[in-house]
């Protein structure tokens, strides 16, 4: 039996590993169920959320809630919304602006989060983050935004790369079954944040609604030999974490900025198994990571050191040798490191109950010949899952 020390060294094996085999349910690293606060009430989500996903385990006490909690409806089929990392278009090989056309549609959509669990998400283009959107710093980009015609809401596209009022936000408000369109000329270079901006807006922007756009500098980035897409956000439902079920938006959890999950690419452990991340020994790798939800990360891959860092994405001169790097709400980065070891890699937010109650654990795989000469040992831990 481990101990809690020894438990530690294992910790991103161990724990995520049971996290995902119950498919993010209630048991949280190491403990019961019977500890985990109680779920919502039947009184309404407002009434019921007051404190309850953040309160104390003891707080529940083990024993029954007074009253009956909100049974979620069941959930039927959802889509597969997780964007993967790798979708993102390549360098681009121009070296003078030309005009870029953009074409998104807004969807709202029914999606898994875990067996037996689905979520009802807004998108851009069916998944989140949206597409990854590249131009370069001088291009003028036609945007056109269509709204799908089955919508319930308006929506509209606020991308942090315009110079104009409300990044778009206030010429883009689309019914739905409309279209509406927006230019506007890429000044500065750099990667940024594109979301919703439609009332109520951290609804709109919580349940999926955002994404990143590269504005590449003049003459590009440094070539790689991979490029990732990882967009961190949140998810805010109808039920505590680990209920089964049809889970809707909770509006009160965002006030009170409380998810439920903790996201990379739009469900808890996305980039996980078929959707993990990969890359083989020698490569070099460049993650553009950004923040579409509310909470600040503490961005970390487990095992590696950022050679390179573009802090909250300025595309100026890096900053070398970083272990974590913070990206604030709305904000983004670039980092850039060469895989040398082979093995599974954890993306994280070091905030770390968010990872292992959460779900802010995204995998990097990493195949090619071991390399003693810079990583052995004799111990089990690798073995603990
Ligand atoms: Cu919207």
């Amino acid at each position: 039996m481990r101990t809690v020390s020894g438990m530690r060294t294992v910790l991103a094996v161990t724990l995520v590993g049971v996290l995902i085999a119950i498919g993010l349910g209630a048991v949280a690293a190491g403990q019961p169920e019977a500890k985990r606060p109680a779920p919502a009430s039947a009184a309404g989500p407002a009434a019921a959320v007051a404190g309850q996903s953040a309160a104390p385990a003891a707080q529940s006490g083990g024993s029954a809630p007074a009253t009956a909690p909100a049974a979620p409806a069941p959930a039927a089929a959802g889509s597969d919304i997780v964007k993967r990392a790798g979708d993102i278009p390549g360098p681009l090989t121009r070296t003078a602006p030309t005009t870029v056309k953009v074409d998104l549609e807004t969807k709202e959509v029914v999606g898994t989060i875990a067996d037996g669990t689905t979520y009802t998400y807004m998108t851009f283009n069916g998944t989140v983050p949206g597409p990854f959107l590249r131009v370069r710093v001088g291009d003028t980009v036609q945007l056109t935004l269509h709204n799908a015609a089955d919508s319930k809401w308006p929506h509209s596209i606020d991308l942090h790369a315009v110079t104009g009022p409300g990044g778009g936000a206030t010429v883009t408000q689309t019914d739905p079954g409309q279209t509406t369109t927006l230019t506007f000329k890429a000044l500065n270079p750099g990667l940024y944040v594109y979301h919703c901006a439609t009332a109520p807006v951290p609804m709109h922007v919580a349940m999926g609604m955002y994404g990143l756009i590269l504005v590449e500098p003049e003459g590009g980035l440094p070539q790689v030999d991979r490029e990732f897409y990882v967009v961190q956000g949140e998810l805010y439902t109808s039920a505590a974490t680990g209920t089964k079920g049809a889970l809707t938006w909770n509006a009160a959890k965002a006030t009170n900025e409380s998810p439920d999950y903790v996201v990379f690419n739009g469900k808890p452990a996305g980039l996980t198994g078929d959707a993990a991340l990969r890359a083989k020994v020698g490569e070099r790798v460049r993650i553009y990571f950004g923040v579409g939800g509310f909470l600040p990360s503490s961005f970390h891959v487990i095992g590696e050191i950022f050679d390179v860092v573009y802090p909250e994405a300025g595309l100026g001169d890096p900053i070398r040798n970083v272990q974590t790097t913070l990206v604030p709400a709305g904000g983004a980065v670039a980092v850039e490191f060469t895989v040398q070891v082979p093995g599974r890699y954890l993306l994280v937010d070091h905030t770390l109950p968010r990872v292992f109650d959460k779900g802010a654990v995204g995998y990097l795989e990493v195949e090619g010949p071991e390399a003693p000469e810079i990583y052995q040992g004799t111990g089990g831990a690798a073995a603990g899952h």
